[in-house]
């Protein structure tokens, strides 16, 4: 960890900063080409700890990065995790203004909500499976806050993996009776389909996805709450979208979740 305390609190107002005023910023490691997985981490942490001082509240956790597309579109090979708002919720139908986004894209992403803690290390399928209570359709909406969505792994975890904005939408059930490997994914943007996915483009399934974050909190002495909502990645490589654009994503046996950018 080779940065200290102090340049660790001026890079997470940086970058809130950024996003913030929806500012697009260099990334960090062009000044900074040490800064490793534990530095990101704890810029990120930093970031929270600013956010939930002001008053915000966790919403859901994250992991991103989780499928071959999304890893192939972004140049990486390893999933990040991070935290998403309350102020970040968007309701169901309902309008994303992009006057305070930079450059936002949609993933579609299956997401989990638990009856129980989830505590790795040693999470697998079977124990996400069993602790969860039910899932739902989610739209994620990432905004890298660095110039062009360049950026390496440290830079995007620092920068709270590009947490922008999220839907939940479609009907809430229970996995018992769901295939989450073969759930088909398909999404619209202005009536056209842009991306069509199915959960095992998720890790091979997206419940791996949920394990990989109990896992890696679990090395920081953390673990998943019980009630926590986890949005395992999106399916597909994510969608650019702008003003006038309308998206609308069907999930097979979940329903739709849809939004328009203004
Ligand atoms: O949620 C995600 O998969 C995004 C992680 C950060 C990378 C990006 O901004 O594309
Ligand atoms: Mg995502």
């Amino acid at each position: 960890m080779p940065l200290d305390t102090h340049t660790i609190a001026q890079l997470a107002e940086h970058l809130e900063n950024a996003e913030l005023t929806a500012t697009a910023v260099a990334k960090i490691t062009d000044a900074h080409p040490d800064l490793d997985w534990d530095d990101a981490y704890a810029i990120q942490d930093e970031i929270c700890r600013r956010k939930v001082g002001r008053g915000a509240r966790v919403a859901a956790f994250k992991a991103g990065l989780t499928s071959r597309a999304k890893m192939k579109q972004m140049g990486v090979e390893t999933p990040v995790f991070g935290l998403i708002f309350d102020y970040m919720s968007v309701a169901d139908g309902g309008e994303i203004k992009t006057a305070e986004l930079i450059h936002p894209k949609v993933e579609a992403e299956i997401a989990f909500v638990l009856k129980q803690p989830l505590r790795g290390p040693g999470c697998n399928v079977a124990s996400v499976l069993a602790a969860t209570d039910f899932v739902v359709p989610a739209v994620e909406i990432i905004d890298s806050r660095y110039e062009n969505f360049r950026f390496d792994l440290t830079s995007v975890i620092a920068d709270n993996t590009s947490s922008s904005r999220f839907v939940v939408g479609g009907v809430a059930r229970n996995v018992e009776g769901l295939d989450l490997r073969t759930l088909g994914i398909v999404m619209e943007k202005n009536g056209e389909v842009v991306a069509l996915a199915a959960g095992a483009a998720v890790l091979g399934h997206p419940a791996v996805a949920v394990a990989a974050l109990a896992n890696h909190l679990a090395a920081r002495g953390e673990a998943i709450p019980a009630g926590a909502l986890i949005l395992s990645g999106g399916a597909s490589e994510a969608i650019p979208v702008g003003a006038g654009d309308a998206i609308c994503v069907r999930f097979q046996d979940l329903g739709t979740v849809s939004m328009r950018f203004v």
